[in-house]
């Protein structure tokens, strides 16, 4: 079945900031929006780098977008093509999946009534990650006149208005090629890059020009009717980060990418990604849009990850846009990152190191309150550093500007400390990695478990310990008590941070030791810990199974969804951020977010309970995006697969549909990653035994197959289930 490419078949003007989003490509290294070669006002030419930040006020810091790399504009007799001019006879534009590859095929009559067929094809290298590639066809179906075509890059680019590089060199570096050096202004992250335009056929003139910020290469010919061009532009980028010379280092890579040639990159760019997928495809059979919608999330997720360095990780809005900033939320450990640990686990490694580099970042937090261990941030960045802005604007109904509203979640959602240590625990459990564990993760799980045991507070009075004044995955209300979730999380992370001592003990003594030792943990620590954990409030009510979400939440005013449809917006935004915290309207699943990570914890009993008490009061389909994959996860694996199908869909139309209006900002990551688990944990139904994964599929009403493959323990599993009359394959 041939369901690899996303398509679009008219050219809407309006629609081109969330389509931008849409067409993005990557390779791991880079993520580029598609935005078209030519230039519009209002176009949003972004390409973030892992890794690479600068300085910015209120948000501490943000993805700097990169001189621009696409860039190719074509002149026919003088008039340059673009597509709000002349008429566009024709156009289609497709991002084909499996290998990476963004085209577009426009027939253009210009002003003056010239018709020429164009077709963009551009990649980013998945074989090397350095090496960008565009090519265009160009054809003149009715007239005789000149071409010029102008390809360079453009270093005349800003974030939203505020510009991070300064100017280092520029300039030719023969006739056909040119490159750029730039520098940001605060983090010192030097990048450069090299560009060439190689036009094969005989009388084209090649120029090098060094216009300011902006060197480009020109080629100039003639074209007759029926005639054709091809035109190859090679770029090569380098930073600081990965070199001491980026400069030479894009020089020699943009040489050895002219000598390969378009072809041959493309092909190492098709046997890159057919690997690639050959072991993270899913294949959907009987819905065709689930399917496809499922491999687009996939293939973002995987242009996004940092496949080429440990020290960064994926962003919630992973390369794609400027939403957040280019900052790393839990989205990545508990949403995204599963997909990884069970289909391409040295990917995984790397985002979980990331983890670990920023340790120090995570330590500072802890000491800055008081507190032992790693606090991680609830925004990361490059050093760990909390980058949570701690004031932004946010819109109500009734406001006509944006009201200054304060933002606690640097400060109190405590619950992304655990997050993490989950990730690294759940990612040793599948991949039985242990050099990782040894030298990474375990740091990571007793630094997570000495943050706990130091914030948990005694409440003498009812004999609990309880964690005061936080927010928990229900953003909608903060400064609360005992959120379930984060103590619930809370009490794993110490209980699985003593596993690891143990392992430790017994396989890695002397290592074992030596961690112990450095971090303070005495037997009499470790008691501590013990007495903690059986001390930790949580408010599961053994009579009707149900957890209060945090202490007073049975108290708040309760509300009838149905009274406020239809509506286009969340229940916070109509009623207010005030009113909306004294209501129990969730943001997203939060104790059922518990219940889904804990699934061996809790029993189907309880989450049966709490699925009926909370699934009415969770704002699915306008709260947070990170709601409707888990809810479709949940509500499969307790039977309900039209529920379950229902909060599918509207997870898989996040960004292919733009349902929430803001896929401009970038690929909802934490949805896509979702999306991956709904399907895999939800309709697969896959658990993990202690013999490993095992499935037992409830597929909804039309899903003839699903099939995908699993790595444990190096073993790669394949699974390829049906209906229940069929019986599931499993090799
Ligand atoms: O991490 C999420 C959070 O759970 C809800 N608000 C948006 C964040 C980033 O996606």
């Amino acid at each position: 079945m041939e369901n690899w490419k996303i398509v679009e078949e008219t050219f809407v003007p309006d629609l081109m900031p969330y389509r931008e989003t849409v067409y993005t490509i990557g390779n791991g290294y880079l993520g580029t929006r598609g935005t078209f070669e030519e230039g519009y006002a209002g176009r949003s030419p972004v390409t973030l780098l892992h890794g690479v930040f600068n300085d910015l006020a209120i948000v501490h810091t943000e993805l700097v977008n990169a001189p621009t790399w696409i860039d190719f504009h074509v002149y026919i007799g003088g008039a340059r093509f673009r597509m709000d001019q002349g008429e566009v006879l024709s156009y289609r534009r497709e991002l084909d999946l499996r290998n990476g590859v963004l085209t577009r095929t426009v027939l253009w009559r210009s002003p003056a009534g010239s018709t020429v067929q164009l077709i963009f094809e551009r990649f980013a290298s998945l074989a090397s990650p350095h090496i960008l590639a565009v090519r265009c066809h160009i054809t003149s179906v009715d007239f005789s006149s000149a071409v010029e075509l102008r390809a360079g890059i453009s270093g005349i680019v800003d974030n939203e208005g505020y510009r991070h590089w300064q100017l280092l060199d520029q300039g030719p570096v023969d006739s056909q090629s040119v490159h750029l050096q730039v520098r940001t202004n605060a983090t010192g992250v030097v990048l450069s890059e090299a560009a060439a335009l190689h036009v094969s056929q005989p009388g084209i003139v090649h120029s090098a020009r060094d216009c300011l910020w902006a060197p480009t290469v020109i080629a100039e010919g003639q074209l007759a009717p029926g005639q054709s061009l091809v035109a190859d532009k090679f770029v090569a980028i380098y930073t600081s980060r990965d070199t001491k010379d980026p400069a030479a280092a894009a020089v020699e890579a943009l040489a050895q990418a002219r000598d390969s040639g378009y072809a041959e990159l493309l092909e190492a760019q098709t046997e890159a990604w057919a690997l690639l997928w050959e072991r993270s495809n899913v294949v959907i059979e009987g819905d065709e849009e689930a399917d496809l919608s499922l491999r687009y999330a996939l293939f973002q997720l995987s242009i996004a990850a940092p496949r080429f360095e440990e020290r960064a990780s994926i962003p919630a809005k992973t390369l794609s846009g400027y939403g957040y900033r280019g900052h790393v939320f839990w989205d990545t450990e508990i949403f995204m990152l599963p997909f990884f640990i069970y289909t391409q686990p040295a990917v995984a490694r790397n985002m979980l190191e990331y983890r670990y580099w920023t340790l120090p970042g995570a330590r500072q937090k802890a000491t800055k309150e008081g507190l032992e261990g790693a606090m991680y941030a609830w925004e990361s960045a490059e050093t760990g550093a909390e980058t949570t802005p701690r004031w932004i604007p946010v819109w109500t109904q009734d406001k006509e500007e944006g009201e200054l509203v304060r933002i606690w979640c640097g400060d109190i959602e405590l619950h992304i400390t655990a997050d993490v240590a989950y990730a690294v625990y759940n990612y040793w459990r599948v991949t039985g990695d242990e050099d990782f564990m040894r030298y990474y993760g375990a740091e990571i799980m007793l630094e997570t478990a000495r943050f706990w045991a130091s914030r948990a507070e005694w409440n003498a009075e009812r004999q609990v310990y309880e964690i005061c004044d936080v927010i928990g995955p229900d953003e909608n209300h903060d400064h609360v008590t005992n959120n379930a979730f984060t103590n619930g999380m809370a009490r794993w992370n110490l209980e699985a941070a003593l596993q690891v001592i143990e392992w430790l003990r017994s396989n890695h003594t002397q290592h074992g030791d030596e961690l112990l030792g450095r971090l303070g943990l005495t037997d009499t620590r470790l008691d501590q810990w013990r007495t903690v954990i059986e001390g930790l409030y949580i408010g599961f009510d053994p009579g009707t199974s149900l957890i209060e979400q945090f202490s007073g939440f049975y108290e708040l005013q309760e509300v009838l969804f149905e009274e406020y449809e239809p509506r286009t917006t969340s229940l916070q935004a109509i009623l207010g951020v005030a009113t909306t915290q004294q209501c129990q309207i969730l943001k997203q699943p939060d104790v059922l977010m518990l219940l889904y990570l804990l699934d061996d914890v809790y029993t189907e009993e309880a989450l049966h309970a709490n699925w009926s008490y909370y699934t009415p009061k969770t704002d699915v389909t306008y709260g947070s995006s990170l709601g409707p994959a888990i809810q479709a996860a949940l509500a499969a694996r307790i039977g309900d697969l039209e529920q379950a199908y229902h909060f599918f869909e509207l997870a898989a139309g996040t960004d292919l549909l733009d349902n929430r209006g803001n896929t401009s900002e970038g690929i909802h990551g934490a949805t896509a990653g979702g999306l991956w688990q709904a399907v895999v944990f939800g309709f697969g139904g896959v658990r993990l035994t202690p013999d490993g994964p095992v499935a037992e599929p409830r597929l909804p009403a039309g899903w003839t197959r699903l099939a995908f493959k699993l790595c444990y323990r190096g073993e790669w599993l394949e699974f390829d289930l049906r209906q229940p009359d069929d019986e599931p394959l499993i090799h």
